[in-house]
């Protein structure tokens, strides 16, 4: 009998796992070839671990947190986020020239439609190339495409950047030779993220998709879901991606 969470939680694990190598019949040689490719975390990059947990696992701890709240869908962090962001008003630093520019517009209310005044925002995405600033050489600080804004009573908020690019996660490890060899890709749709912070509510963490973009059917780490899948309108030429957040009490 199952005495604490971690017996209950693990012991089930283990269970799972021995249907899945008797369905299989799974042999001593696939075992062992198991057993070495999990050896090769040891040595890898300190992020090949979360990464391989993450690519399969993150995305459905979201859908059960879902099942507590009634307000708008939370999706990845990811591992880009970076909470000391540059404060914004309007617009996030872009690279002059690249990209299509955009506009990304909401509210930020509680469950009853009530403004939030005074909620934090942090918005993060990739350049027009798939990179996030920070961890490229051509961008070598956290500061493009990235900032944190407060809303005011209205709880309205609008950013003006650049339409992000699909993206691979990193795939030069062991958490990509296994993607590999399962015959998948390692490549994500464009995607916007939102952290959202403020005393009344839980904190809510996001992604944004855009309808008819590559990979929103496909992608690897599995974390898109239908009510993040947004349709662009255009207005004096630009983007613009309307995303509301309706968010649950703290
Ligand atoms: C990303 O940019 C991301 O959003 C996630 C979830 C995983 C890897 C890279
Ligand atoms: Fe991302």
């Amino acid at each position: 009998m199952a005495n604490n969470r971690v017996d209950a939680v693990v012991g089930d694990i283990i269970e799972a796992v021995r249907n899945v190598l008797d369905k299989h019949d799974v042999t001593f040689p696939e075992y062992r070839a198991a057993v070495a490719f999990l050896a090769q975390y040891n040595g890898a990059a300190p992020y090949e671990i979360p990464l391989g947990l993450d690519m399969f696992f993150n995305a459905t701890i979201h859908d059960i947190e879902m099942k507590n709240r009634k307000g708008s869908v939370t999706a990845l962090e990811g591992p880009y986020f970076r909470d000391e962001a540059p404060a914004v008003k309007d617009r996030l630093k872009v690279l002059e020239g690249k990209g299509e520019p955009m506009i990304i517009e909401g509210t930020i209310t509680d469950l009853s439609g009530e403004p939030l005044d005074g909620a934090e925002l942090w918005i993060w995405h990739s350049d027009p190339d798939g990179f996030y600033s920070g961890f490229v050489p051509y961008m070598p600080e956290a500061d493009y495409y990235r900032g944190v804004l407060k809303t005011g009573p209205d709880g309205a908020y609008s950013v003006r950047t650049s339409v992000p690019a699909p993206y691979t996660i990193p795939h030069d490890g062991p958490s990509g030779a296994l993607l590999e060899a399962m015959g998948r890709h390692p490549w994500r749709p464009a995607h916007i993220h939102f952290k959202v912070r403020h005393p009344k509510v839980l904190d809510h963490i996001t992604q944004s998709y855009f309808q008819g973009g590559s990979y929103v059917d496909d992608d690897c780490v599995e974390g898109v879901r239908p009510d993040l899948i947004h349709t662009m309108d255009e207005r004096d030429g630009v983007k613009v991606l309307h995303k509301d957040f309706v968010l649950d009490p703290a």
